[in-house]
């Protein structure tokens, strides 16, 4: 880590990705509002000083395209997306400091400066470009007013997004056979002159920049291979009426196209995470919470982002903020996606848990807050089911938190009314020490989930501590050791109530009341977590509830069918469907939810000769150990024997098999694959296992280990 530790003497911000103006919210969006949110809570209780902004994201194309089939402006559009995001953030206590949006004033001069301030540094150039143009409407395609193939990787592709392939950011002119989205006309290209952004010359820059950024490993990893594989420059002006006009003064005197000009989306989105700040900071003063100095001067700029706009962050804003003289992220946290049955979820064919169904639903928000941010290590896919977040609020929110609080204060109020005389035991003292300083270094390491998990682990102390005391036979037998168990699990739930404010802000200020402890428990610091309780408080109310198994038969049997009318629709690809939040990343290893009968892969026509087979070094192993990845929810490490040596490899049976009892059992694995590195984790070889569940290969006779397989 390049950075010093949080909590610094530094003003933070942490952001948000901006939600395009768009459409309904749903979980895969919130997992990252939710990881944001957590980590700025969890910056807090540390100590750090920390704004926590974001915004609509109002413009671009896939506002002004929905706008259109909605038959109203893009401002009304996206203004009524922007009210309604505005009120469902609170109701999952998404709290941010400051909510605006890339259309107002603020973020509107703002970007103009910073446009004006790259091209007096010299950064923006003009050429001529072809774009593409619809000759019977006659209209401009830009971006997502335009479909074709991607150049790279062959994909049906958006104007400026592969996003249904290798997810590449897409220049103007680069996709293949281009159509009109809104028509479905085939497009001409067209010559026009456009502004252009010099990325390219700060290669030195980034390739620096990566190496001092911290937070998750893929926002670091892949721009390093963009960088190397040659950056462009990215074209900033668009042939569109909504957006940001490029600023007049920055253009060129004899230049006449640029009145017609706006930015491209991805200029003006970026810099009100800027603008969100000066807001905040409008709002309460800057002596309170100062914008210019995070952003001008030195602070701690931490981006929460899904993962497929690692580049707009990693590469092209950066250097946005290095031309203009801004101060640069400290780290970036890229999210993995969430997906439903393996498959990403579509906003458009309605495959999807949404924000405001689960309200519905009637569940707190707290555990669909507390299951996102530790379901999985924050930059893993992870799998949604109800089945899954029943178990994880059951066993863990009710069975171990919720029952530990719940026993330990009630038997405090009824036997004390509140907490015992006494001070808290060495022993509980130290425990409570080691979770503040695993809170503290999952923060540091970005982990929300570990966050969440020291929280969970203490929990899971106070209920063995407990059990092991057994208070309840003390009271008569020896009064002062009752006492001091139960001063202890007061002094534990008190602890709990800071570090899993975070993830569970509104149970967790419940748990602060009921300790009869003032104020918001928002605001109590680490610190707090080993002070003194206060003393007197009453009988508590249960901080969970458990859900019934029938719950989750009701929500499988809707989403099931949704899933299934989701993929009959699959085939139908509409032309005119604008949709911006489709998360297509197929989960390769396996997934939770069996809702789609395996069906047979067709068998691979094209033949392979013998020679090329005899390349294939495949042995036959014995594992020696199996352990999990850690934050991994899939991987597994396996030591293998292979006769000549030991292999370590990793795969992705962690779920699908004991792993304590595969020790012992014969494997069959490629040994020649080349090196993989997964989670941190070398791998070396392959093994093999069939379908879905990772039926293992094995063999049936007696053949040693290490023999070839032919
Ligand atoms: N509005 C949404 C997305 O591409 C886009 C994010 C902007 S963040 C500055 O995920
Ligand atoms: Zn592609």
């Amino acid at each position: 880590m390049s950075h010093d530790e949080f909590p610094t003497d530094r003003p933070a911000v942490v952001t948000c990705g901006l939600p395009y103006a768009n459409g309904d919210l749903h979980v895969g969006h919130l997992r990252t509002y939710v990881g944001g949110d957590v980590y700025a809570r969890a910056l807090e209780t540390l100590g750090q000083e920390t704004a926590f902004v974001c915004g609509s994201d109002m413009h671009g194309t896939p506002v002004a395209v929905n706008a259109d089939k909605e038959g109203v402006s893009p401002e009304e559009f996206a203004l009524e997306w922007h009210e309604t995001y505005k009120q469902t953030f609170p109701q999952f206590d998404i709290g941010f400091d400051n909510y605006g949006h890339t259309h107002d004033e603020t973020n509107t001069e703002l970007t103009q400066e910073i446009v004006r301030d790259l091209a007096a540094a010299g950064h923006i150039y003009e050429k001529e470009i072809m774009v593409a143009y619809d000759p019977i409407e006659d209209q401009h395609l830009p971006d997502r007013y335009v479909e074709g193939t991607c150049p790279y990787c062959g994909e049906t592709a958006r104007g400026d997004e592969c996003d249904d392939g290798c997810q590449r950011h897409l220049e103007p002119g680069e996709i293949e056979d281009p159509v009109s989205s809104i028509t479905g006309n085939p497009a001409e290209y067209h010559e026009r002159t456009h502004k252009f952004f010099e990325v390219s010359e700060f290669e030195d820059y980034l390739t620096d920049f990566l190496d001092r950024l911290d937070g998750t490993s893929n926002a670091q990893n892949q721009p390093r291979e963009w960088i190397e594989s040659g950056l462009q420059d990215w074209c900033i002006t668009r042939d569109l009426d909504w957006g940001i006009d490029y600023p007049d003064d920055a253009a060129d005197a004899d230049d006449d196209d640029a009145d017609d000009l706006v930015l491209y989306v991805w200029v003006d989105a970026p810099i009100e995470y800027i603008s969100s700040t000066k807001q905040y900071t409008d709002r309460v003063g800057s002596d309170v919470y100062d914008w210019e100095q995070p952003w001008k001067e030195d602070g701690e700029i931490v981006h929460v982002i899904g993962r497929d706009i690692i580049q707009h962050h990693a590469i092209f804003w950066p250097a946005m903020l290095n031309g203009a003289g801004y101060v640069e992220p400290r780290a970036i946290m890229a999210s993995g996606f969430v997906t439903l049955g393996g498959k990403g979820f579509s906003t458009s064919r309605d495959r999807a848990v949404w924000a405001d169904e689960y309200l519905d639903e009637g569940f707190h928000p707290d555990l669909l807050r507390y299951y996102l941010a530790t379901n999985g290590g924050f930059q893993q896919d992870v799998d949604f089911s109800w089945e899954k977040f029943r178990d994880r609020v059951n066993t863990e929110l009710v069975g171990t938190l919720g029952n530990f609080v719940y026993r330990s204060l009630l038997f405090a109020a009824r036997n004390y009314g509140g907490a015992p005389d006494a001070t808290v035991s060495e022993a509980v003292d130290d425990r409570i020490s080691e979770a503040v300083a695993d809170f503290e270094s999952a923060i540091n390491d970005y982990s929300i989930r570990k966050a969440g998990n020291a929280a969970i682990d203490l929990a899971g102390f106070g209920n063995e501590y407990i059990q092991r005391n057994e208070p309840w036979k003390l009271t008569d037998d020896d009064p002062e050791q009752a006492e001091q168990v139960i001063y202890d699990c007061v002094q534990l739930s008190k602890a709990l109530a800071v570090l899993f404010q975070p993830a569970a802000p509104e149970t967790c200020d419940r748990l602060w009341s009921q300790l009869g402890e003032d104020g918001t428990v928002a605001d109590a610091t680490v610190d707090d977590a080993s002070a003194a309780p206060q003393g007197e408080f009453d009988e508590p109310d249960e901080l969970f509830e458990k859900i019934e198994a029938e719950r989750v038969e009701e929500l499988n049997e809707k989403l099931d069918q949704r899933v299934a009318d989701a993929t009959d629709d699959e085939p139908e690809a509409d032309a005119a469907d604008v949709d911006d939040t489709d998360e297509t990343m197929t989960d390769d290893t396996t997934d939770d939810t069996d809702t789609q009968a395996a069906s047979l892969e067709t068998l691979t026509e094209e033949r392979i000769s013998f020679e090329d087979f005899q390349e294939l070094d495949i042995r036959v192993g014995e594992i020696i150990d199996a352990e999990g990845v850690e934050d991994a929810d899939k991987l597994a490490t396996l030591q293998v024997d292979i006769g000549l040596e030991e292999r370590q490899l990793v795969a992705g049976i962690k779920q699908l098999h004991d792993l304590d009892s595969l020790p012992g059992t014969r494997v069959i694995i490629v040994a020649n694959l080349e090196k993989a590195e997964l989670f941190g984790v070398e791998s070396n070889g392959m093994l093999l296992a069939a379908g879905e569940e990772a039926d293992l290969l094995t063999t049936h006779g007696d053949a040693a280990v290490g023999t070839r397989i032919q």
